[in-house]
């Protein structure tokens, strides 16, 4: 150790030492890991504050209903460059790091892959140096809490915010109008730290009489109408009536007035002309949630700024930039314009004004903002009055161009552009894989954090036996923690020797976790037909569904059956077993992803638009089962054939299937008596015994006589590509290498390189 090195180890192991003191009276040893955690909380917050924030003279302003952070502390002290040090201090007197992790309670201020992307994005321009924060709302529950009752999801509510937090409560306050009604938004900070660069920050709104004793314990019902109390209280509440759906337009409008005064009162600050706005802004528009922020910032030009309507409309449609997540159609945002009026009357008449010069333009009613059923199309008004849309997977985006956005693509071809996902290396590796990170970092040095692209070197290990097996061992020593975590945690017991075949991600139909639950029954059934496999597998999902989503809560069932039948059943659960994981989250995904054999990637070509799940499947050394769908397409292209499990129809044969409206599932159920075999098991005995009939039935029907996601179509295929995956690990060495060019060709996906892309297409800052 260097002299140098013992003598800042020595101050910071004295700084740390002297603030408990203060705040415990307490030595390191005789502190608690709770204890411990709430010193670093305090000593972290203290050197985030005492860092420089990114400045510059034009800012991003990435606005967004979800930001799906997870826990801070490691990767803040990653980022702070303290972590190792840290590490080696508790050790010294006894204590574990990640032991003291474990208190932090995890934010559930998001729901999927738009807010984890969200999160990753803040590391990403902060690690950059760039000026930029993010703007939300204070969620104090969050997403709900998933706990499993009778091999069904129940939700409870999330609580997260502690007196001790993350959140820095500032005095910055704003008035909020809904129509005769004003509440006032006040805002609260969180610190994002770069990787050994400046400060950003996080800012979410928060409405100040929210009330979360309206929510009972154990419960997440509340009255939807008492908006002044509940209106920050959950993300994405039940919205299956009209309150609900009026609720959602509340929180909306909350976030994006509070983002639009929050952005004025910055450049009004910083002394910036208004009219030239654009210059000192650019505002991404995360998804369509966002979007009334167009109309919103117009109205204040208008009628606080005095702008003429066309002075405004041109310099919002020059400062903010949209993206797109998803071709879902249900996702596509529509409001009636009768809820509008009731939440946001002041809004309404620049509405009808933008929609009103798109029908002078245009004489298309595909692209116009208000339908012919007066619903609002949210999309539209982002395309028609920002400058850019892009798309967010190279085959996503052609997609839009193509097919779902075509009308628009043909007016405005110069806005839309692709920019790929990416992840942030600092926690999807450097804090999740301790042992995998030391162990590239002792081949290839510490530069793949900063330059991801450095991950290529590790090409030059291909024929090195020595690293194949470190490597190896690394993924045999994260399955053995899993293992041990998921005894604890889930009651299973798996064995560590056996695959890890991993399908984690919000539950949707397209995204065909069902598909894979017919490749267990598959399974199954051959085992019980005597056929054994080489090697156990292990089967582990993990799924949050949308509460008001029935037949996401029927695969949810149809998963939590099979473990029980499948784990419990001596003939079959020393070959396989499955396990689903309750309340999957960030810290979970990060226990989850070292210990990764075999990635599923299974949508439905042309349906996900991206995933991110793959990125940091890939990076942590699993190999991909997937379809050409979203990054898995990309993730194809650099690891080549041999190293990637690719099956399935493809998008254009898919998107002419929908449009041909000529998928019949029952013709394939009739056609095969593998498929026919594995569906009927849905409604066997064995499995009525355990489940619950009505689940059962809706989703073995939904299957024959439905199936829009064309489970049936790919499954075949499914089966013997997956047979095929498993077959081939058993030729270790070249399982191996798959794991090594897995690894080196994942630096494409570094969020700092999707940043990089956006900030030299879109924010130019
Ligand atoms: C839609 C809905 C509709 C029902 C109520 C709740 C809810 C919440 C969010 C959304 C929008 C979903 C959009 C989304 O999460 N897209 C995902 O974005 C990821 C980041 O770009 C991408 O990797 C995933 O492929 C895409 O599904």
């Amino acid at each position: 150790m260097t002299l140098q090195r013992e003598i800042l180890e020595l101050k910071l192991e004295d700084q740390f030492s002297a603030l408990i003191r203060a705040k415990y009276d307490k030595s390191i040893e005789e502190c608690s890991d709770g204890e411990l955690y709430y010193a670093l909380l305090q000593l972290t917050k203290a050197m985030m504050d005492a860092t420089e924030p990114n400045e510059g003279p034009k800012k991003i302003y990435y606005i967004s209903a979800e930001f799906l952070i997870g826990k801070l502390l490691s990767n803040n002290l990653i980022n702070l460059g303290i972590y190792d040090k840290l590490a080696d201090i508790f050790e010294k007197h006894g204590k574990s790091l990640s032991a003291i992790e474990e208190y932090e309670p995890e934010p559930s201020l998001g729901n999927g892959g738009l807010g984890r992307l969200a999160a990753c994005f803040l590391d990403s321009i902060a690690t950059l140096g760039l000026p930029g924060d993010g703007i939300g709302l204070n969620y104090h529950f969050g997403l709900f809490k998933q706990v499993f009752k009778d091999h069904k999801q129940c939700t409870e509510k999330n609580e997260w915010i502690e007196p001790e937090s993350w959140l820095k409560k500032t005095d910055t306050v704003f008035e909020i109008q809904f129509g005769d009604r004003k509440v006032n938004s006040r805002l609260y900070d969180l610190d994002v730290a770069g990787y050994k660069s400046g400060i950003n920050q996080l800012h979410l709104f928060d409405i100040e009489t929210v009330d979360e004793s309206i929510v009972g314990s154990g419960s997440i019902d509340f009255d939807k109408e008492e908006i002044e109390k509940n209106l920050t209280l959950f993300l994405y509440p039940d919205d299956s009536d009209e309150a609900g759906n009026l609720l959602r337009i509340y929180q909306q409008y909350f976030m994006v007035s509070s983002g639009a005064q929050f952005i004025l009162k910055e450049l009004r600050e910083q002394k910036n002309d208004l009219r030239h706005m654009y210059d000192h802004a650019t505002i991404q528009i995360n998804d369509t949630h966002p979007t009334l922020i167009i109309p919103e910032l117009i109205r204040i030009l208008v009628e606080e700024k005095a702008f003429t309507m066309d002075e405004a409309i041109e310099v919002v449609s020059k400062t903010c930039a949209y993206t797109n997540h998803t071709i879902l159609a249900e996702a596509l945002e529509k409001w009636p314009l009768a809820y509008l009026e009731k939440v946001v009357p002041q809004l309404v008449p620049y509405i009808k004004e933008l929609d009103r010069r798109v029908r002078d333009r245009f004489d298309d009613e595909s692209v116009y903002i208000i339908d012919k059923d007066n619903r609002v199309h949210m999309a539209h008004i982002d395309i028609h009055y920002g400058f850019s849309v892009n798309g967010v997977a190279a085959i996503h985006t052609e997609i839009l161009k193509n097919t779902e956005l075509h009308q628009f693509y043909r007016i405005y071809p110069e806005k839309f552009n692709n920019k790929t996902n990416g992840i942030t290396f600092r926690r999807w590796l450097i804090s999740c894989n301790r042992p995998l990170t030391d162990l590239i970092t002792d081949r290839i040095g510490m530069g793949f954090a900063r330059d991801a692209d450095e991950l290529k070197k590790l090409l030059d290990f291909k024929n090195d036996t020595g690293f194949l097996d470190a490597l190896d061992e690394i993924k045999h020593r994260n399955k053995l923690a899993l293992a041990n975590f998921l005894k604890e945690h889930e009651n299973v017991q798996v064995d560590p020797d056996s695959i890890f075949d991993i399908q984690i991600k919000r539950l949707h139909e397209y995204k065909r976790q069902q598909m894979n639950a017919l490749y267990i029954i598959h399974k199954y059934l051959e085992i019980k037909g005597g056929k054994k496999p080489v090697r156990p597998i292990t089967f582990i999902f993990g799924a949050k569904a949308a509460p008001a989503y029935v037949i996401a809560q029927d695969i949810i069932h149809l998963l939590l059956c099979l473990s029980e039948l499948v784990n419990n059943d001596p003939d079959v659960n020393e070959h396989m077993k499955v396990v689903m994981v309750e309340n999957y989250n960030v810290t979970y995904a990060e226990k989850l992803i070292p210990a990764c054999d075999i990635s599923e990637q299974i949508s439905l070509a042309s349906k996900e638009a991206s995933g991110t799940g793959n990125m940091k499947f890939m990076l942590n050394g699993a190999v991909t089962l997937g379809t050409s769908d979203g990054a898995n397409v990309e993730i194809h292209e650099l690891v080549g054939d041999d190293n990637i499990y690719i099956f399935g129809r493809k998008s254009e044969e898919v998107i002419d299937h929908y449009a041909k409206g000529d998928y019949v599932s029952k013709d394939f159920y009739d056609r095969s008596d593998v498929i026919k075999e594995a569906v009927d098991f849905i409604i066997s005995k064995p499995l009525l015994a355990i489940g619950d009939k009505e689940n059962l039935t809706r989703l073995y029907q939904e299957l024959l006589e439905k199936d829009w996601f064309m489970t049936l179509l790919d499954l075949e295929e499914y089966i013997k590509v997956k047979d095929q995956a498993l077959a081939d690990y058993e030729d270790r060495d070249s399982w191996k290498r798959k794991m090594l060019v897995n690894i080196a060709m994942a630096g494409f996906f570094s969020s700092d390189r999707t940043i990089a892309e956006y900030n030299r297409d879109i924010w130019k800052l």
